[in-house]
């Protein structure tokens, strides 16, 4: 029997969908009995390897899982290149805290990312500049557009062309739009905005790589919000990359730039080099992971 190498592009309806390169029609797959006994984590964008079990049919089924390149829980996606973390300027409105807990995410994951902001055409006055100004001085780009009108289209195709990129965020905010706009070939469903409530529909239900241009794009359910489960104090720190420059002013070590005298890190957010929203998000997602723990140590 032929075994043969593959990327999952997504998981639907039991199956794994496998490209093999060179090969148009993705491999529909099932999981051999031999690794089901072990326990095994199957995510979009693992490579496997797998035996075909009917060439005609592009059937088979997987054996091994190779090792990961990195993987980010939310979305489930393995062996990615770039994260792209998106919002919308409105409907639904930009929000700190799920930018700053999805970018964390792809912080502690150890996979870059860049911030996208959809819907320019709906932007209130100044919010772009704002956006800008918290996040390009700490490294992570920023493109704005609009899916809709095509403004801004481009130059993030050119930023993503080759690679294998997740997009990720809020249901709503036009990453399955976005994606549609980037590539005429593909055709993903939308869904409307709530009006009252201003959120989306969870609209696309599953993740999936689609080919872009030697890479891969993957569109993701668009989540409401986002939980830090089993994450601690030390990696809420950690995914903030702009504070370790600052901790040499701290008196403590470690320090948690809580309650703490003399903290290089709260200097620095009086100063105005650290951004309050940013020092913001540090505080209230340290107090969930604290709340999280808590409620787990009283089962
Ligand atoms: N004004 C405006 N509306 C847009 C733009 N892009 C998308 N939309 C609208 O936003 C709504 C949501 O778009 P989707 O692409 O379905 O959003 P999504 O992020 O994929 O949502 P989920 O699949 O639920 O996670 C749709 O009604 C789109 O028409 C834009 O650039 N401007
Ligand atoms: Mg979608
Ligand atoms: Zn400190």
């Amino acid at each position: 029997m032929a075994e043969l190498a593959g990327r999952v592009l997504k998981n639907y309806n039991g199956y794994y969908y496998v490209k093999v390169d060179g090969v148009e029609q993705p491999y529909t797959c099932k999981v051999k009995g031999k690794m089901k006994k072990n326990r095994f984590s199957l995510a979009t964008g693992d490579i496997v390897n797998f035996e075909v079990s009917s060439e005609e049919k592009s059937e088979g089924m997987i054996t091994t899982v190779l090792p990961r390149k990195n993987f980010l829980l939310r979305p489930t996606m393995a062996n990615l290149d770039l994260f792209v973390a998106t919002f919308a300027c409105a409907a639904p409105d930009f929000s700190f805290i799920l930018a700053d807990k999805l970018l964390a995410l792809a912080e502690l994951a150890r996979i870059p990312a860049i911030l996208v902001l959809n819907k320019e055409d709906t932007a209130p006055a100044g919010l772009i500049a704002q956006v800008r100004s918290v996040y390009e001085p700490i490294g992570y780009e920023v493109f704005t557009l609009s899916a809709e009108q095509g403004t801004g289209v481009e130059v993030l195709r050119e930023r993503l062309r080759g690679k294998i990129c997740a997009f990720g965020g809020p249901s709503g905010v036009g990453k399955s739009s976005t994606i549609n706009a980037i590539d005429s070939t593909v055709d993903l469903r939308t869904g409307a905005v709530s009006e009252k409530i201003g959120r989306g529909k969870h609209t696309t239900r599953f993740a999936q790589l689609l080919p872009f241009d030697e890479g891969y794009i993957a569109d993701t359910p668009g989540f409401g919000n986002l939980l830090l489960e089993g994450l601690d104090e030390q990696q809420i720190l950690a995914a903030f990359r702009e504070f370790a420059s600052y901790e040499q002013g701290c008196r403590f070590c470690p320090c948690t730039h809580t309650h703490e005298p003399v903290c290089g890190v709260k200097e620095a957010v009086a100063a105005g080099d650290i951004a309050q929203s940013r020092y913001e998000s540090y505080l209230q997602m340290l107090q969930e992971v604290k709340d999280l723990q808590e409620k787990e140590g009283r089962k």
